[in-house]
């Protein structure tokens, strides 16, 4: 008997999810409540998403633990215990490990599985998905939970790859601990990973140099246990809070008791007041600075301001004159790249082991088996740090092969950026829903809320059709238009498009320009998805 060939392995399945992060367990519990056959598809080993990943010394979340959580089980929300104002990476990953053994979950997720690509089939009205492992599957939808920031962005500097030490990605770190004692350690970004980052180095590393290419602006975190009392005045109100976070601009609120906030305008309040408001905000840690007025991220005489009082910060912490003045920000508006949140960076900066090169004098030419050749010296390293951000919000959506109608690709149809209707679809993709997509709040909000909303918002659709014994749901050219010109116009009226930032997709050389997230605010915008679905799916064409 001759071999027969072997046949790919064919799985059907209701719904096909990409992503085991925060989105996809979410998607997950509530698909199966509802009924509906799903798998959950990841390259890691397990759960946690961007907590899998970027497990870097110091690796923290900038929203408040109390607000960085799952809503949708309010058992687990009095059960669950968060120690810090903000939660450390492991402890994100426990709670996410926790919550996939509480809802069983794994038993439907596929590790180590990569999806290659997925193709509509307009005949059978379904998609066809493979898998890194070689099985076929065949799903009438397709969700891409794949997170907004999963694809790294390599330095694009000659010879990287030839270094002979260890070379560390902050995104990809190593699940055993990494040992700097002794070692002469060069980290490339400043970004938050390096800004978090750079100081536990530092504190262990024989020596440390920081290749900055921007200084960027960071504020103290502020970081503390949370008290007992804290935790159980939150929990006592847990519901109040859920509600309101869900109603507000950014997803998360400080006090429920203070009305609604007008926010005060940095240029309308007398000098000495002004500078009372700054300290209070650099006092309280937390992004404050940049959030809590009504004119720093749309006015450019506002903004200098508060950008003037950090250099002025940065400038009374760091003891080096000149390396102060290359900390400091000049070349865009606070706020419009990801301001920081830091626990000590400028002051690692005093440290005696600590050295600073800042590119934009002295230029990196090349990396080779030895270390970094700068444009005038050459700095011997034993390991050597990653810390250069990613192809933000597009990068892991457009990296799977996905062809809608006609086999357009995914890539082909967002060749001079991403255009999708709320986010959530893109025309010419049937079936094929995005968490978290471009030209949604997503990274301008406490993702918790944002991927809650986005995954109920999908999910009650998807239910919609069955229980109208329809297949399709699709969102248009017009609407896509409509979407794209709010969200762009929203973004043009803030000075987000004056940094080169990843919001603009400007850190990845080739990239179209375009500003990236929505600016209206997590309620506004949650307001604009009910309504659409309201008016019938108003946008969207359901067959
Ligand atoms: P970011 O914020 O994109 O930071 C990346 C850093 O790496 C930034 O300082 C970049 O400088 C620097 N970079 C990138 N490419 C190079 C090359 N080729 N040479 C030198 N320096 C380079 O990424 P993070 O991971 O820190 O943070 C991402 C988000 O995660 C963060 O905003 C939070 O939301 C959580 P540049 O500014 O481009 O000159």
């Amino acid at each position: 008997m001759g071999d027969t060939p072997t046949q790919p392995v064919t799985t059907e399945l209701d719904v096909v999810v990409v992503g085991a992060g925060f989105a996809g367990m979410y998607l997950l519990y509530r698909l199966r409540t509802m009924g509906f056959v799903t798998k959950v598809y990841d390259a890691a080993s397990d759960v946690g998403g961007t907590w899998f990943w970027n497990r870097y010394p110091g690796a923290r979340c900038d929203v408040p633990s109390l607000d960085y959580s799952y809503s949708f089980d309010p058992d687990l929300e009095q059960e669950w215990e968060w120690t810090e104002r903000f939660a450390a990476q492991p402890e994100i990953l426990t709670y996410a490990r926790h919550v996939a053994e509480r809802h069983d979950l794994r038993r439907d997720i596929e590790f180590e599985t990569r999806i290659e690509s997925a193709t509509f089939d307009e005949v059978a009205r379904r998609w066809e998905v493979r898998t890194s492992r070689g099985v076929r599957l065949l799903a009438q939808h397709v969700v891409l939970a794949v997170g907004t920031l999963s694809t790294p962005k390599p330095p694009e500097i000659d010879g990287f790859g030839t270094f002979a030490g260890p070379t560390y990605w902050t995104a990809r770190w190593p699940h055993d601990d990494v040992d700097f004692t002794g070692r002469r350690v060069g980290v490339i970004g400043t970004g938050s990973s390096g800004i978090q980052s750079i100081p536990v180095i530092a504190a262990q590393a024989a020596h440390t140099t920081v290749f900055q290419r921007t200084a960027n602006f960071s504020m103290p975190a502020r970081n503390r246990p949370l008290t007992g009392n804290e935790v159980a005045a939150r929990k006592a109100r847990a519901r109040e809070y859920r509600a309101a976070a869900r109603t507000s601009y950014s997803g998360f609120l400080v006090d429920i008791d203070a009305p609604p906030a007008t926010l005060p305008s940095i240029l309308a309040v007398p000098e000495a007041e002004r500078v009372a408001m700054l300290e209070q905000k650099w006092t309280e840690g937390g992004l404050g600075l940049t959030s809590g007025f009504s004119d720093v991220a749309s006015d450019v005489t506002a903004n200098a301001v508060a950008a003037e009082f950090v250099r002025e910060k940065i400038r009374s912490i760091v003891s080096d004159p000149q390396v102060a003045e290359d900390l400091c920000p000049t070349s865009h508006p606070i706020g419009t790249k990801r301001p920081c949140l830091d626990t000590g960076y400028y002051e690692t900066y005093n440290r005696p082991n600590v050295r600073l090169v800042n590119l934009r004098r002295n230029p990196i030419r090349s990396i080779d088996a030895a270390g970094v050749e700068l444009d005038d010296e050459h700095v011997a390293l034993d390991a050597l740090v990653v810390a250069t951000g990613f192809d933000a919000m597009t990068g892991s959506l457009v990296s799977i092969d996905l062809r809608g109608r006609d086999g357009v690709s995914l890539a082909e149809a967002w060749a001079e950026g991403p255009r999708t209707y709320l986010g959530l679809a893109v025309a010419g993709f049937p079936n094929l829903h995005l968490v978290t997509g471009p030209q949604s709040p997503s990274v301008l909000s406490n993702m918790m809320v944002s991927i809650e909303q986005h995954v109920e918002w999908i999910t009650d659709a998807i239910a919609h059709l069955r229980a109208h014994r329809m297949q399709m749901i699709e969102t248009t050219p017009d609407a896509v238009e409509g979407w794209v010109e709010h969200s762009t116009e929203l973004g043009s009226r803030t000075l987000f498009p004056l940094a080169d930032s990843w919001y603009m997709g400007a850190n990845v050389p080739g990239k179209p320009r375009v500003f990236l997230p929505y600016v209206g605010g997590c309620g506004h915008y949650r307001k604009r998805c009910d309504r659409v679905v309201a008016k019938n799916y108003e946008g969207f064409v359901l067959s």
